[in-house]
């Protein structure tokens, strides 16, 4: 489709939507303003295709459709089916998964939908297995009363908060902590990375039902041979939360021990992230696992959304493009661009480096908070988000930390060159930040000062570093 007709297609809608509340059109043109103009780095965010943009915009999202492809709790579902249908075969073909489900709403969703394929999979429960067997009027009070307790004491074993992992792998503020027993495995306080040995520990100790492998904040590769032969050795369930970087294993620059796939007895993953679709979740698995999944919805989650699956259909054959590994690559090269330009300029890196698509910052050496350097920068036309490091002493509100993330900027067509300015941009609003004092004059860990001198002009570089690439020209 032409770059015309893209724009012609975004116009319409907005008056369409103009002509009904105008203020919802101005804040839509707005948003796209602001996405143009700032320097995107927020790890998990990308620009997604006007076709998979337009995807989601039409009649599917006023149907309902609970239930699976041809198996359906509503009439009419035919030309959900097929959307569906495509969507789980281009996930199969890109991914070599035997299964995929492509309902979940977001990588929570996701991942609850494993929690349950896996409970329902792995413990044992007389109850439970009548449960399955859909002879729930033979379950008694008791047994309904002994089946909520198994189901929600079992084990999990994530990576920890701190050192990277997400809310969704055991954690309190997440139902995964509160309905597991959960314990974490970190990383090496000297060099930052997993240490298998104490994963293997940490397993051998606790054995877990689940081990989780994935993150949001690590900047490493995870080699998931390795993870899945711990798995084994305690009788785990081995589960991989790819969300972050789908991408890089959909264009193949993580293969072998470093893809999860052939490794995980089940992998999620978000749509949006480096995958670069809309925003949605899916789950991939082998067929042991696979009619579990399908009981999603409604099991555990609401209603699917056709029009979002339309979209990831679209999002997921377009991974599939030659061009998508092409992408993929420069996602790390421009991370390793940026991670080499900051510590140049004397940065602390958690890890030292980056093999991924994202690089986190120790803003302790500038003597800030990450929340304090996430607002200096915001001020600063770069939009950041403040993330924990390994032990970190300021906690998750403040944080000692800064996590940047490429997969937007190379959507864009920014290259190593901008990678470079990029952290010459950083490195100038952290080095002229300093920590400023609450209305009592005590030290804050939000406050801060930077003089609006320093971030007006760095705003309006980083806005003449995103003149050649423009978003949606
Ligand atoms: N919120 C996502 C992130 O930013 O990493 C993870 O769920």
């Amino acid at each position: 489709m032409s770059r015309n007709a893209e724009s012609t297609a975004f116009r319409s809608a907005l008056e369409v939507v103009r002509g009904v509340e105008p203020r919802v059109a101005d804040a839509i043109a707005a948003e796209l303003a602001d996405q143009r103009e700032s320097l995107k780095l927020i790890a998990s965010e990308n620009y997604a295709s006007p076709a998979t943009l337009l995807a989601m915009g039409n009649w599917f999202s006023d149907k309902y459709a609970e239930g699976t492809v041809g198996r359906r709790f509503y009439a009419g579902c035919q030309n959900v089916d097929t959307v569906e249908a495509l969507a789980a075969e281009h996930a199969r073909e890109l991914f070599g998964a035997s299964h995929a489900y492509v309902q979940p709403h977001s990588g929570i969703d996701a991942n609850l939908v494993a929690f349950w394929a896996i409970l329902a999979d792995r413990v044992e429960s007389p109850a439970l297995r009548k449960a399955q067997a859909r002879q729930v009027n033979d379950l008694t009070e008791a047994d309904w009363f002994a089946l909520r307790r198994e189901l929600g004491n079992q084990r999990m074993l994530g990576m920890s908060l701190d050192a990277g992992g997400h809310l969704t792998h055991g954690f309190r503020p997440n139902i995964s902590g509160k309905m597991f027993d959960q314990r974490s495995y970190g990383t090496d306080p000297a060099t930052g990375l997993i240490d298998y040995d104490r994963v293997a520990e940490a397993a051998r100790e606790f054995k877990p039902l689940i081990l989780v492998a994935g993150y949001s904040a690590y900047p490493r590769k995870v080699n998931f041979r390795i993870m899945r032969e711990i798995a084994d050795s305690v009788g785990a369930t081995f589960m991989v939360d790819m969300a972050h970087f789908a991408g890089l294993v959909a264009g193949k620059v993580f293969t072998g021990d470093f893809d999860p796939v052939p490794h995980a007895h089940i992998v999620t993953t978000t749509t949006h992230k480096s995958l670069r679709g809309p925003r949605g979740g899916m789950v991939l698995c082998g067929p042991e696992l696979a009619d579990q999944v399908d009981r999603g919805c409604p099991m555990v989650l609401g209603g699917p959304l056709p029009h979002v699956m339309a979209a990831k259909a679209v999002a997921l054959a377009e991974a599939r493009r030659p061009d998508f590994a092409d992408y993929a690559q420069r996602i790390v090269d421009n991370a390793q661009a940026l991670a080499d330009g900051l510590l140049r300029r004397g940065a602390t890196l958690v890890t030292g480096g980056t093999d991924n698509h994202l690089v986190l910052i120790d803003v302790s050496g500038y003597g800030l908070t990450g929340r304090q350097a996430e607002q200096a920068l915001l001020d600063s036309g770069i939009v950041t988000n403040r993330n924990s490091v390994p032990q970190d002493p300021n906690g998750a509100w403040y944080t000692s930390g800064i996590r940047i993330g490429t997969p937007a900027l190379t959507t864009r067509g920014l290259g190593a060159a901008e990678m470079d300015a990029t952290a010459e941009l950083i490195h100038t609003v952290l080095n002229q930040t300093t920590p400023g004092t609450g209305p009592d004059g005590a030290p804050s860990k939000a406050k801060y000062v930077l003089d609006p001198a320093v971030a007006e002009s760095v705003g309006k570089q980083a806005a003449d570093l995103l003149t050649p690439f423009p978003l949606y020209p």
